[in-house]
């Protein structure tokens, strides 16, 4: 069983996770990991926090010269901003107004700690970096398996960007370079955020995540609990901010005649006319690329101000202001493919379970070659 655990407060010493279950003799490199940090970190929307971090990952345990071992890899992100609050009193940073939309009032209700700092600190966004390194490391097996991710942001504010196919790589490269992560509506989408910013608004929308090279028949539908749909929309929802995710398309209108995907065999190999299932059927992947949309809500924390109450003696109040992006949309595309990525690797290893690479490698071989597509 592949799974992860991750520690870590937005303003404290760092992030850190422990992963367990990963197959020996993977190679696996630590500037990948970082690549992918310093992916989540770009983006038009992002506030001044961003200017301080530059996210980097150590690894301190489980692999041996630069491959997996079998034994828990443990990775540790430092926060710089830890520097500027180390020394802070702690009557500085107590909190007692909590933001609407925040995990602070309902943290309290639960943990009851009287200063809703630290629910603050825990349930912060910042905990994306590490869900990233994890994910980092693992789209590294994935590719070893040909199994690729990628996204763009797909609306902000009710606006469309152009749908396109990710793996077209002329469509990717512009989608890649564009600071909003589209294909088409860059500008419109940067005066969105600038209106808002002036307005001391925010904004949410949706994004868009595919895989492609997923194998036939991971998940199951022989009980609720095993189906990849489920697993998948479990992981994406609980990304901070997301509100919907959708496998395939939310956008369309279809009939059942429209919707579902016509078979057929072509190459050697049974595939589908259109994919607007998003690659699962019955809890299943059919072979087809995994397509997943989030939507993530506007982030709560803002200039503008929302009714709020002090808890210290529960006057009426206005929420307060804490640095704030303006969207978060452009990191969640991040975010999310390395979310899917640790996800769809845990799948590939409930489905085939083995401990090391030559192994797994065999397992996946043996299925293709009973469903006749192995070519050798
Ligand atoms: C976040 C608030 C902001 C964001 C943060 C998530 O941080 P700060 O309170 O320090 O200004 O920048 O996101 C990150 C630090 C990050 O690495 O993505 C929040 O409240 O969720």
């Amino acid at each position: 069983m592949l799974r992860f655990i991750d520690a870590g407060e937005s303003h404290g010493p760092g992030l850190c996770a422990i992963i367990e279950g990963l197959p020996a003799n993977f190679s696996i490199s630590k500037e990948k990991i970082d690549k992918e940090l310093s992916r989540r970190q770009k983006g038009y929307g992002r506030g001044e926090r961003m200017k301080l971090e530059k996210d980097s990952v150590e690894i301190i345990s489980g692999l041996r010269e630069g491959k997996t071992t079998g034994a828990p890899v443990t990775m540790l992100i430092r926060n710089r901003d830890y520097d500027n609050w180390k020394d802070k009193d702690p009557k500085e940073t107590f909190v007692s107004i909590p933001r609407p939309g925040h995990g602070d009032l309902t943290g309290e209700f639960k943990y009851g700690t009287g200063d809703l700092r630290n629910s603050i600190e825990r349930s912060s966004a910042r905990e994306t970096a590490i869900r990233t390194a994890v994910g980092a490391l693992c789209r590294q097996i994935l590719e070893e398996l040909s199994i690729t991710i990628r996204s763009k942001v797909q609306t902000l504010y009710g606006i469309n960007d152009a749908f396109c196919d990710l793996f077209d790589d002329g469509l990717y490269e512009i989608i890649e370079k564009s600071p909003m992560r589209v294909l088409r509506n860059e500008e419109a989408f940067m005066s969105l955020v600038d209106n808002a910013k002036r307005q001391g608004d925010t904004l949410g929308g949706w994004v868009y995540a595919s895989a492609e090279g997923v194998m036939k028949g991971l998940g199951s539908f022989m009980q609720y609990d095993r189906r990849l749909d489920g697993a998948l929309a479990y992981a994406a929802m609980s990304i901070q901010g997301v509100k919907q995710v959708s496998i395939g398309n939310p956008f369309m209108n279809f009939t059942g005649y429209t919707y579902h995907d016509g078979i057929i065999y072509e190459d050697g190999k049974l595939e589908r006319l259109t994919n607007h299932a998003g690659g699962i059927e019955g809890g299943i992947s059919n072979g087809e690329n995994i397509d997943v949309y989030c939507y993530m809500k506007p982030i709560p924390s803002m200039l503008l101000k929302l009714p709020s109450v002090d808890l210290k003696d529960k006057t009426n109040t206005d929420s307060r202001y804490e640095r704030s992006d303006v969207t978060a949309v452009v990191p969640l595309t991040i975010v999310l493919e390395n979310v899917l990525a640790f996800e769809l690797l845990r799948e590939i290893l409930e489905t085939f379970s083995r401990d090391n690479k030559e192994e797994l490698l065999a397992a996946i071989k043996m299925r293709e070659k009973r469903l006749g597509e192995l070519n050798e």
